[in-house]
C-alpha cells in the first residue's frame, strides 16, 4: 500500500490512444500490487453524462457555456468517490480531466479563467501525460465523426494542449509529452518509464 495517493492524467485529442494507454497502465500497476482507480471523463453513465452524450451525437443542441459547465459537473458527480480513493492512498488514473475542458472549450471561444474556476474543487493531479498526435493522424484513425472531430477545430485544441504542456498556459502541474504516433507497446513503455519516477 502506498503512503500517498498518486493522480495521473492522460490528455490528448481524440484517437490519441488515451483510453488504451490508461487501461494498460492500470493493468501494469495492478500487476505490481498497487490499488488503482480508473476514471474516464466524460462519464456517460451519470445524469450529466447522458445529456453530454446526446449533445455529442447531435441529438441535442446546447449553448457551449452550458456544455462546459456540464463537463465540470460531470467530474463533480465523481468527486466524493475520488476523494475516497485519495484517502485510501490509491493510484488514480484519469482518461481526460479538467485540461480537456480548457483545451476543447477554449477552442470553442470560452474564457480560460472561467473554465479554470469551474473545476477549482477537483484535486490537482501529480502529472499529466499528453499523448501527442497530429490532427490529420487523429482523423485518419477515426470511424464516425462527432461534434468536435473537425480538422480545424482539432488543430486549435492541439495548440492549446501544447501551450499547457510547455507552460505558456499555466496549469501548475508537470506535463510529459509522449509521441502518440508510436506503437501501443512503445507508448506504454514510455508511460511506465514516466510513472515509475513517481512510485
Ligand atoms: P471522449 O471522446 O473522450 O468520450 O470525449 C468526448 C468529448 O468531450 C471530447 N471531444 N471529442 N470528440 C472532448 C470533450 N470534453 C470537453 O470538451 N471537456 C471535458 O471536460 C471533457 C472531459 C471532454
Amino acid at each position: 500500500m502506498r503512503g500517498t495517493p498518486l493522480l495521473i492524467v492522460f490528455e490528448g485529442i481524440d484517437f490519441s490512444g488515451k483510453r488504451t494507454q490508461a487501461e494498460l497502465l492500470a493493468e501494469y500497476l495492478k500487476s505490481k500490487g498497487y490499488s488503482i482507480s480508473l476514471y474516464s471523463f466524460p462519464d456517460y453513465t451519470t445524469t450529466t453524462g447522458k445529456i453530454l452524450e446526446e449533445y455529442l451525437t447531435m441529438k441535442r443542441n446546447l449553448d457551449s457555456r452550458i456544455v462546459a459547465m456540464l463537463y465540470a459537473i460531470n467530474r463533480l458527480e465523481k468527486l466524493k468517490e475520488i476523494e475516497k480513493d485519495i484517502e485510501e492512498n490509491k493510484i488514480i488514473i484519469f482518461d481526460r480531466y479538467i485540461y480537456s475542458n480548457m483545451a476543447y472549450q477554449m477552442a470553442n471561444g470560452l474564457d480560460l479563467e472561467w473554465l479554470r474556476m469551474l473545476d477549482i474543487y477537483m484535486p490537482r493531479p501529480d502529472l499529466v501525460i499528453f499523448l501527442k498526435i497530429s490532427p490529420e493522424e487523429a482523423l485518419k484513425r477515426k470511424g464516425e465523426c462527432d461534434r468536435y472531430e473537425k480538422l480545424e477545430f482539432l488543430r486549435k485544441v492541439e495548440r492549446i494542449y501544447e501551450k499547457m504542456a510547455n507552460g505558456e498556459i499555466k496549469t501548475n502541474v508537470k506535463w510529459y509529452i509522449v509521441d502518440g504516433s508510436k506503437s501501443i507497446g512503445e507508448i506504454h513503455k514510455k508511460v511506465v518509464e514516466i510513472v515509475e519516477k513517481f512510485l
